[in-house]
């Protein structure tokens, strides 16, 4: 697929204007070269049941880093569970990814995908309905109606959206947003597993470098507004900037209210988060998590932020993941060690029993009092991820409440 030049997304961009996206998005999204979202995620749930994922040892699943959190003393290599208890992770786990969009076609990530159920299943037009421009007429789906069918103020959002371009379809040309989706959630189909295969990624883009003219920091909000309000459960936002923002306070704030989570990066300035601003790493709100990168010797890169603001430290060095048009490659920085904590988060999630229902405050809890201490001089709040221990840790409140 050929990277759409920045002219035409440019002249794209002045479509916000017209009074409905709707009717020119499948434009758009033609223009901009982006793929068809599968039909097969379409209305079709019989393919989306969690049991058709089959935890199949990838070609690529001896990478450090899953050994790195302790993945192989919860996993076999095989990718088994090796206590019975250990169940895979729920498709009802929602993590919501904001960054670049996925390429939502990849073998690994597309049975990953979050589907709104209120955007798919059968639709028949009435009498007398007259397609608007750019919608499908044949469409007998909810998805492709340009129909926002559910009142959520997004028509056709099937998979997440787009907010740069205010379309449906949230591509990623760049690949940032397909390797951090991959590391928590790849399904092994083709080449990896992510930490958390089995859970559900809700695609949220609202970055595009070759889009010089969108306002990142309103699309970044107007994100987490869209992912708290539709049920995600944790955000990963591999992401930040220097500056604190009274909009973007306000929408962890709201993802709080909703009991959201969100994990996010330290930063790659190389300093401390003590003494410098990061956001929203550093912003004093307990649905925050914050993670540093360390490499395969468990020493914090010299490019990953620290201090003890940062909660966690987890792998961030030359990590192999998914990128787009199918491929699989290698990046660095706290953006990957932010993902491998999104993982974990949802892998615990995915474990609650009977007797403890989802409360981001015990996730944090667990996560941080399970991580091991660091031999790094550079100093993290709580040390290293550990997935192993911080299970022993939900295990033993389980455990606790059942008696009691
Ligand atoms: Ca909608
Ligand atoms: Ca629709």
């Amino acid at each position: 697929m050929n990277q759409a030049p920045i002219k035409l997304v440019i002249t794209f961009w002045t479509l916000f204007t017209f009074p409905s996206v709707a009717q020119t998005a499948a434009e758009k999204m033609s223009a901009l070269g982006y793929p068809a979202i599968p039909a097969s995620i379409r209305g079709e749930k019989s393919t989306r049941n969690p049991n058709s994922i089959g935890l199949t040892a990838p070609a690529h699943s001896g990478d450090w880093a899953l050994a790195d959190i302790g993945f192989f003393r919860v996993f076999n290599p095989l990718f088994q569970a090796i206590d019975p208890k250990t169940t895979p992770c729920s498709k009802s786990t929602i993590v919501a990814v904001v960054d670049t969009g996925i390429d939502y076609t990849h073998a690994d990530l597309v049975d990953a995908l979050w589907v709104n159920q209120g955007e798919v299943g059968q639709w028949a037009p009435q009498a007398g309905w007259v397609p608007p421009a750019g919608i499908d007429a044949l469409c007998r789906d909810r998805s492709c109606n340009g129909i926002d069918d559910d009142a959520n103020g997004f028509a056709d959002d099937v998979i997440g959206w787009d907010f740069v371009h205010n379309i449906a379809a949230p591509y990623d040309i760049i690949g940032h947003g397909s390797h951090i989706a991959g590391i928590i959630a790849a399904t092994g189909r083709s080449q990896m597993s992510g930490v958390c295969s089995g859970a559900s990624i809700m695609t949220l883009k609202y970055y595009d470098p070759t889009n010089p003219g969108a306002n990142n920091l309103s699309n970044l909000v107007r994100s987490i507004h869209y992912a708290a309000a539709n049920g995600a459960d944790i955000i990963n936002f591999s992401g930040g900037g220097v500056e604190p923002a009274e909009s973007e306070l306000k929408a962890v704030r709201a993802a709080r209210e909703m009991g959201v989570l969100i994990v996010t990066a330290a930063g790659n300035q190389g300093r401390s988060n003590d003494l410098f601003g990061s956001y929203p790493a550093n912003y004093p709100v307990d649905n925050i998590l914050s993670v540093a990168s360390v490499d395969s010797e468990n020493k914090v890169l010299p490019s990953s932020n620290y201090g003890q603001r940062v909660h966690l430290a987890a792998p961030g060095s030359e990590i192999l993941s998914t990128l787009p048009q199918g491929g699989l490659g290698r990046l660095t920085g706290t953006s990957q060690a932010t993902a491998y904590v999104t993982g974990a988060a949802a892998f615990l999630m995915s474990q609650l029993g009977k007797h403890t229902s989802y409360d981001y405050i015990k996730i944090k809890s667990w996560l941080t009092r399970g991580a091991k201490s660091l031999p790094s001089p550079k100093v993290i709040a709580h040390g290293l991820l550990s997935l192993p221990d911080s299970l022993k840790l939900l295990r033993a409140e389980e455990a606790h409440v059942s008696k009691n």
